[in-house]
């Protein structure tokens, strides 16, 4: 590092003191905290996204955004170059940046970690991060402390895309490092003429939206989600959206709205009451990356019935699975390539969606907790579907497919309305375009939802009833210290404390249907059990027994 690039550094991050007392780490979801104790943080991890962007040659994204978390709270996390989450070698580098005592402490940080990894600091190369914010108020000061992190490398320039969801930036990311048009405008056109496109190609006896069925109405958890649904609506035609809680509202973000509140608390959000029963109502979270639906029933007891990420998840395999069957019926002379399909869950995923999955003969696999182990088994699959049962989740096509895609539809005269193996390649790559390749999409999904449901004629209710979520019940336990337990086969099983295992085994075996694991949270400071059995009053025993079971082996020790 040269003495230009040195003082720059200590000169700039002299401006931002790391708080007293507080130690930071980049979880699953990167860096969050209340918004007043960031900005050092915001500011490092700036120059680390300029240095991964040094390294890799490519584009980064920087999103100032602390998702569902209470309106105070706020966080930043990194896009790499493919748009999904930052490698996770860089994450040690991540906390220990953030937590540099003092300017000399982060400039010898600094200078190890890119004599390792070989970055080369020569002022000359370039470097570029997108920067992107959700309607938080905190959110303009600290991307100006982004802005000041990234600029604090020679050589690097920061791009404020504006405020943004979250799939968006990681959208425009991706496009940028493939060399594609990849503005807001570009993003909202894609999802648009590809919602279009898959219109078109619904089979004319269904294709007919009686009035009923052609609305839906979305909770946008009084932030950025509403408002970017708001234009994308505008380039539609039949489809109508009311959107409801849009952070123009003026409500309080993920106060009492929002997907992740709608699906933890089965209860109906702000804005909705029994009118809205038996129409299809949606909501978002609040940087929009997480879609629930949900119905409102016509008894008024606030509570709903919850359509979660693991409906989505075998709507579109139904309808995929459904494509690839005429792709192969159809074409399987002219053509041998067999797709490879794959579902993706975790362990919270209902159980009864499991069963669902497997019994269309679909290959279901399982990864821990966090979207990025969930990505990374789905782009083993020529099209891998993934989502948590929260909401989070997209389908991704190989490149290697939509290739093939590609050059089959090439082939179609236009015009021409071709033959079910013809529409169902045209289907598939319009799909590949709808949903976000980069991560998982509240808008992409929602508009893939939608044209499925009237691709099927299906209303709500019957996607619904594909299947009965077995009841659940999920509860955290606080504990001395969290990471000691440790699990294995994708955190079903507890391998450390001994013993733990074999008494939530005991206790499971009780129950008709039960099913129970226990893991430390990434994100809060508590241990999480999940329970599943044939009743609601059975999953809470299960849970509570598993929760106390917990406390006796690893309780805070004070009662
Ligand atoms: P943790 O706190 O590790 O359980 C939560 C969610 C994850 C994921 C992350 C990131 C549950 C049970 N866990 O993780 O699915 O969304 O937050 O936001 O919902
Ligand atoms: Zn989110």
């Amino acid at each position: 590092m040269n003495d230009e690039q040195q003082s720059l550094l200590l000169n700039s991050s002299s401006r931002f003191s790391p708080p007293q007392g507080v130690k930071l780490s980049y979880g699953t979801a990167g860096f969050r905290a209340d918004a007043s104790l960031l900005p050092s943080t915001v500011y490092r991890v700036g120059i680390l996204a300029a240095l991964r962007s040094l390294k890799t040659g490519s584009i980064i994204g920087l999103m100032i955004t602390a998702s569902h978390n209470k309106v105070s709270d706020n966080g930043v996390k990194i896009a790499d170059p493919n748009g999904g989450m930052l490698s996770q070698h860089w994450e040690p580098f991540a906390d220990a940046l953030a937590n540099a005592p003092s300017p000399q402490h982060l400039l010898v940080l600094i200078n190890e970690f890119v004599a390792k990894e070989g970055i080369l600091m020569d002022g000359v190369s370039h470097a570029e991060v997108l920067l992107g914010r959700d309607t938080r108020p905190s959110g303009d000061a600290l991307l100006e402390a982004a802005r000041q992190g990234v600029t604090s490398i020679v050589g690097a320039v920061a791009t404020d895309m504006g405020v943004l969801t979250t799939p968006q930036l990681h959208w425009m990311v991706r496009a940028r490092n493939k060399g594609v048009q990849a503005s807001e405008q570009d993003y909202f056109e894609q999802l648009s003429s590809s919602f279009r496109c898959l219109e078109d190609l619904i089979p004319a006896e269904k294709s007919k939206l009686d009035g009923v069925n052609n609305k839906v109405v979305v909770d946008g958890s009084n932030g950025v989600g509403g408002v970017k649904l708001k234009v994308l609506r505008s380039l539609l035609n039949a489809l109508v959206v009311e959107v409801r809680n849009s952070s123009e509202d003026g409500g309080v973000l993920n106060d009492g709205v929002g997907a992740d509140y709608v699906q933890k608390e089965k209860v109906v959000p702000h804005g909705f009451d029994s009118k809205d029963a038996g129409i299809r109502c949606a909501s978002l979270d609040g940087d929009a990356d997480r879609l629930v639906y949900f119905i409102v029933p016509p008894e008024s007891s606030g509570r709903i019935d919850l359509v979660d990420g693991d409906k989505i998840l075998s709507l579109f395999a139904i309808f995929i699975r459904e494509q690839l069957s005429f792709l192969n019926e159809n074409e399987g002379i002219k053509n041998s390539h067999q797709a490879r399909l794959g579902v993706v869950q975790t362990a919270y995923a209902n159980g009864a969606s499991t069963n669902y999955l497997k019994q269309l003969g679909l290959e279901v696999n399982f990864t821990p907790t966090g979207v990025k182990y969930l990505h990374e088994k789905a782009a083993e699959f020529d099209i891998g579907i993934y989502f948590e049962a929260n909401g989070h989740g997209t389908v991704l096509f190989s490149e290697s497919f939509v290739g093939w895609l590609e050059a089959r539809t090439k082939e179609i005269s236009s015009g021409s309305k071709g033959s079910e193996g013809e529409k169902a390649a045209l289907r598939l790559l319009a799909v590949s375009k709808l949903i976000n390749q980069a991560v998982g999409d509240a808008l992409s999904g929602l508009l893939l939802v939608e044209v499925i449901l009237q691709h099927m004629g299906w209303s709500i209710h019957r996607w619904n009833e594909l299947y009965h979520d077995l009841p659940s019940r999920q509860l955290k336990v606080k504990v001395a210290d969290r990471n000691a337990v440790i699990t294995a086969n994708a955190e079903t099983v507890v391998v450390s404390p001994p013993g733990l295992q074999e008494a939530i085994n005991a206790e499971t075996g009780k129950y008709h249907q039960g099913r129970c694991f226990v893991r430390p949270s990434g994100t809060e400071d508590v241990v999480r059990v999940y329970a599943e059995a044939s009743t609601q009053e059975a999953a809470d025993t299960l849970s509570n027994s598993v929760a106390k079971l917990v406390d006796q082996f690893l309780g805070l020790g004070s009662s």
